[in-house]
């Protein structure tokens, strides 16, 4: 089977659930894009502690509850290595959003999401989020990063 190397990625919403939380990368991987907090799992924690730890250090933000939604399979074309990304929800947290090295943070509301500047999976498999689904996806996109080719989503019952 192909190598995959872990990542997380988390969407903090407001407490009533209308709005969520996006970061407008400013370095690194996905640049210029907007997009969820996360980043590579550190050898030494769990999935669920490393999205913890990624949301901190890209918005300040301190989890108090945090649900995984999703799991995505990227592979991009010419990178023997995929890209294993654990999605997650968080719902309630401490502190207020700063802007960080790595990240602009910005609200947007859930039905009103901003697709044209994100990621070309996000808007196939938001709609799950909004009807509170699990998802599974994988998405093969080109070397250039920025179109996919072929993909495959479906909802599930357990992550
Ligand atoms: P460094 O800068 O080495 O510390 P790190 O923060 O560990 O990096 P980073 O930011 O490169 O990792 O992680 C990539 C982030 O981009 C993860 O949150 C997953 C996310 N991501 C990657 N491909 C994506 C895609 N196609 N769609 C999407 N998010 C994606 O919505
Ligand atoms: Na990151
Ligand atoms: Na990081």
């Amino acid at each position: 089977a192909m190598a995959h190397r872990l990542y997380t990625l988390v969407f903090p919403m407001d407490e009533q659930n209308d709005r969520v939380l996006l970061g407008m990368k400013k370095r690194g991987f996905g640049r210029d894009k907007l997009n969820g907090f996360g980043g590579k799992v550190e050898a030494n924690e769990t999935i669920t502690k490393g999205a913890e730890r990624e949301l901190t250090e890209e918005s300040g933000l301190v989890t108090k509850s945090i649900k995984q939604c999703g799991l995505l399979l990227f592979y991009f074309e010419k990178d023997p290595v995929a890209m294993e990304v654990h999605v997650f929800l968080v719902d309630r947290y401490e502190g207020a959003a700063v802007e960080t090295d790595e990240m602009r943070p910005q609200w947007f509301g859930i039905r009103d999401m901003p697709f044209e500047r994100m990621w070309a999976d996000d808007s196939h498999w938001w709609p799950y989020v909004l009807r509170g689904q699990k998802f599974v996806g994988q998405f093969w996109f080109k070397a250039d990063q920025v179109t996919f080719t072929q993909h495959t989503l479906r909802a599930v019952d357990s992550l």
